[in-house]
């Protein structure tokens, strides 16, 4: 590690002209990037070693995390800050006339996820490795992570994302530890030295080559791994090949290795494709098989080693998506390691611990059994093994109750049922707020939840406040520590001591800079991107997720027309300011939330160049929503937009960003929310509208007249007519599926029932405003709420109440 900003110039300016034989007045930009990030990777690398040594030496049990999905973004900073190296570099850079920020622009976004199951995966990492626990992710190594986003006359266009066309810095391929992972053939079972063997023949093997990206632990030794599987093959079908038939044979190689070529843009969204179900299966079994290689170099290798491998490795699956691992892992216990089936179980079951993210009930995984079959025979013959054998236990527990067994059953209707067959294979079951478990303790999963009443928790999400916090709004992270010490960094509670300064006009005055100075920062943004000058001093509204009918984008921009048509009414009306900003993509087959992204960008257009308006609203889209963007919107809002239809928001992770940098939620009952008012007091968020209980109660029962509420509401009335009546800049129909979701389909989401009380919490939040001093005491408060929302605290209780591991503290080397 360097001691000095001396000692890091010396070795950076040697690791550039080593690397590329020149100095640093002819390295280019990307040139600088590479060297730095190299020599910083060569310092990770040491205690990475020292980890993995150590953890092989103590044999204490280990997590892995595995999900589709890990949204890491950019990791050069992110590194930087836990090595405790972001002052040294950034002072010995600067003196050798080179910006730290700029170099880190430089590294592409790795967008390896879609939304918030994603990034909370990789936040889940940053905490753990912080924590000192031996907790690992398993993914996979798309070749195209998610589409860059381009809006090009209000519409999104999507562009394929090239992240790895420059090479990947952080990543390490290990050839030597690639598996096979087959598909398709037949198995068939035959008897062999007296007990039943599987045999799988005709099969498609594809090599599973994994990427090895270490996980640097803040103020610590520890770097654990993302370990990221890639689909590859140098084997050419040799016998086309030699008949000359070399299409053919490159056809098939890529064939091959189009298993991780793209990911699926979809969130809450599901598309259902072949190829999707490949990749689930793909990533598990090569997971799984080098988890097992592993275990049994360090564990023993017998049979009975194998039945305590719940003792030493624990396995999370995020989500449904890699479900597949519990009857992968039966297969390798009995088909490769010949474990019976009861042992197979026992150990299967107390391995693995699944988490929901999702209770939109379209969002819920199945796949056709057909396809099951055919692309995964071996899979299919122990699902189907476990659902036999779970049925029957059904049985005997509710004898005569066909309805409830035929709704617990993992295969019906045709469909293997994935959220069935992860509850029924785990050991722990949990939702991520504490609204989102009850809901599936008692609706979604209430027959699981009977049966099995202790395998359901709750674990409230959380984030990494190094990212969020630290990283992101370096002006504030000095503020608090000037004002309260560094301890926050380990242990973010303790930003409940800033609590005491939240009526200090000094503190205001300098939560106000900051904040002054971070909008100033994304107006730069924007009057560059998009040639618009937005006001500083008006507030910045911020809605940036992903696009989805649930999550009520419509909501807001109604809003604004409503807003908007008021002002053009009576220009004199005295508003407060405001720049609504939005920002966030749309699964690309899902059409209603792509003519969402139009109707705002319509309004945008429309509201932006009147002059009647002039500098007070302003209504921004802001194209390409990343981690990385994200990390310049956050410490910019004054208003965290969270207004998802109560019940329908499993967690929400972004309102938690916004918290901790200060910003004041308008929102629902909804998700994470809840929690975040609980901390905060209904003095320091501004809530609306239906609650859970009643949307849900709607649901059940009936009794919701979209068409009355409509009618009911003159301000209402004419912004839903405005979608259709040509008022709008767009081709007559552009907006009528928007239309008919509100008035013709009964309005599923109660955007209209809850408009007048989302209009009437708008006006409070401007009077709030108008009270600087008050507003800004909310913002503290916020801050100093937000500790509880620290990833480091969920990980702290997923690794107590679910996995079993504790902290091991790895010696320098
Ligand atoms: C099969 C299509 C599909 C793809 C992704 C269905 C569902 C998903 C994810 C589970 C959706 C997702 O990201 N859920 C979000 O998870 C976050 C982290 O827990 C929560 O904060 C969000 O509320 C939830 O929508």
């Amino acid at each position: 590690m360097f001691k000095s900003k001396e000692e890091f110039k010396t070795a950076y300016i040697e690791r550039l002209e080593t690397l590329f034989g020149q100095s640093l007045d002819e390295s280019s930009m990307a040139d600088k990037y590479v060297a730095f990030s190299a020599l910083i990777r060569q310092l990770i690398n040491k205690s990475w070693y020292q980890s993995n040594r150590q953890y092989r030496a103590t044999k204490e049990k280990q997590v892995y995390y595995f999900s589709m999905e890990f949204l890491l973004g950019r990791l050069l900073a992110s590194n930087l800050f836990n090595l405790g190296l972001t002052e040294i570099c950034g002072q010995g850079l600067k003196e050798l006339g080179i910006n730290l920020s700029e170099l880190e622009a430089v590294e592409q976004d790795a967008g390896l996820g879609n939304g918030g199951l994603g990034r909370l995966a990789a936040c889940f990492l940053d905490s753990m490795a912080a924590l000192q626990l031996p907790g690992h992710g398993c993914g996979i190594r798309y070749r195209h992570g998610m589409f860059e986003q381009k809006i090009v006359d209000g519409y999104q266009i999507e562009l394929p994302d090239n992240w790895l066309k420059d090479g990947y810095i952080w990543e390490m391929r290990k050839a030597d530890r690639a598996v096979t992972v087959k598909f398709g053939g037949q198995v068939r079972l035959a008897e062999q030295g007296g007990r039943l063997v599987a045999i799988h023949e005709n099969y498609e093997p594809v090599v599973a080559v994994p990427y090895d990206v270490p996980v640097v632990g803040a103020n610590c030794n520890t770097v654990n791994t993302l370990r990221l599987w890639s689909a590859e093959t140098n084997h050419f079908d040799l016998s086309s090949f030699s008949k000359g038939d070399f299409l053919k044979a490159v056809e098939q190689k890529y064939s091959l290795e189009a298993t991780s070529q793209i990911l699926y843009p979809d969130d809450n969204y599901p598309e259902g494709k072949t190829l999707r179900l490949k990749q689930q299966y793909f990533f598990v079994s090569a997971g799984l098989q080098s988890i097992v290689r592993r275990y049994k170099r360090t564990h023993g290798a017998t049979p009975a080693d194998l039945a305590k491998i719940h003792e030493k490795i624990a396995i999370h699956i995020n989500d449904t998506h890699p479900a597949l691992a519990i009857p992968e892992l039966m297969r390798i216990l009995m088909d490769e390691e010949g474990l019976g089936w009861d042992e197979a179980w026992n150990t299967t079951s107390k391995t693995i611990s699944y988490t929901n993210h999702t209770i939109l009930p379209e969002a819920l995984e199945k796949w056709p059994v057909d396809l099951v079959q055919a692309l995964l025979p071996r899979m299919y013959m122990i699902i189907h093994e476990i659902n036999e054998r779970f049925c029957a236990a059904l049985w005997q527990e509710y004898p005569g109750q066909w309805e409830r067994i035929r709704e617990m059953a993992i295969i019906g209707d045709c469909y293997v049922r994935m959220a069935n067959l992860a509850v029924v294979g785990s050991h722990s079951v949990n939702g991520v707020a504490a609204v989102h478990s009850e809901i599936l303790k008692k609706e979604v999963m209430s027959n699981f939840h009977q049966y099995f009443p202790h395998r359901f928790t709750n674990k409230t999400n959380g984030v990494t406040h190094r990212r969020w916090l630290a990283k992101a709004n370096p002006k504030l992270a000095s503020l608090i520590t000037e004002t309260i010490g560094p301890g926050w960094l380990a242990h973010p509670n303790e930003l409940a001591n800033l609590r005491r300064y939240a009526q200090d006009p000094a503190f205001q005055a300098s939560i106000k800079a900051v904040k002054q100075a971070n909008k100033a920062r994304l107006a730069a943004y924007i009057k560059n991107k998009m040639a618009i000058t937005v006001d500083v001093n008006s507030i910045f509204d911020v809605q940036v997720k992903r696009i989805h009918a649930y999550k009520r984008q419509t909501l807001n921009a109604l809003h604004i027309l409503d807003l908007y048509n008021r002002l053009k009414a009576d220009p004199a009306i005295d508003i407060e300011p405001r720049t609504f900003i939005f920002g966030g993509k749309a699964a690309t087959g899902y059409y209603l939330a792509k003519r969402i992204i139009k109707f705002i960008n319509t309004l945008a257009q429309v509201i932006n160049n009147d002059p009647v308006i002039g500098a007070r609203i302003k209504v921004i889209f802001l194209e390409n929503y990343s981690v990385s963007l994200a990390e310049l919107i956050m410490p910019a809002a004054d208003v965290s937009e969270q207004i998802s239809t109560a019940s329908r928001e499993a967690s929400g992770t972004g309102n938690m960003k916004f918290m901790m940098n200060g910003a004041v939620t308008i929102g629902t009952l909804d998700g994470a929310n809840i929690e975040i008012r609980d901390e905060v007091g209904d003095d320091n968020i501004v809530i609306f509208g239906l609650t859970a209980a009643e949307v849900l109660n709607y649901y059940k029962y009936g009794g919701y007249n979209a068409l009355e509420v409509y009618q009911g509401n003159p301000r209402l009335r004419l912004v839903v007519d405005q979608l259709m009546n040509g008022f709008l800049p767009a081709s007559p129909d552009e907006f009528h599926s928007i239309h008919h979701s509100l008035l013709r389909t009964n309005d599923e989401y109660f955007v209209l029932r809850d408009f007048a009380g989302y209009a009437a919490a708008q006006e409070k939040v401007a009077c709030l405003y108008r009270d600087q001093s008050r507003w800004q005491a909310m913002a503290v408060n916020n801050i100093a709420f937000s500790g509880r929302f620290a990833s480091d605290r969920t990980v702290a209780e997923y690794a107590i109440g679910i996995w079993g591991i504790k902290p091991v503290v790895i010696r320098e080397s």
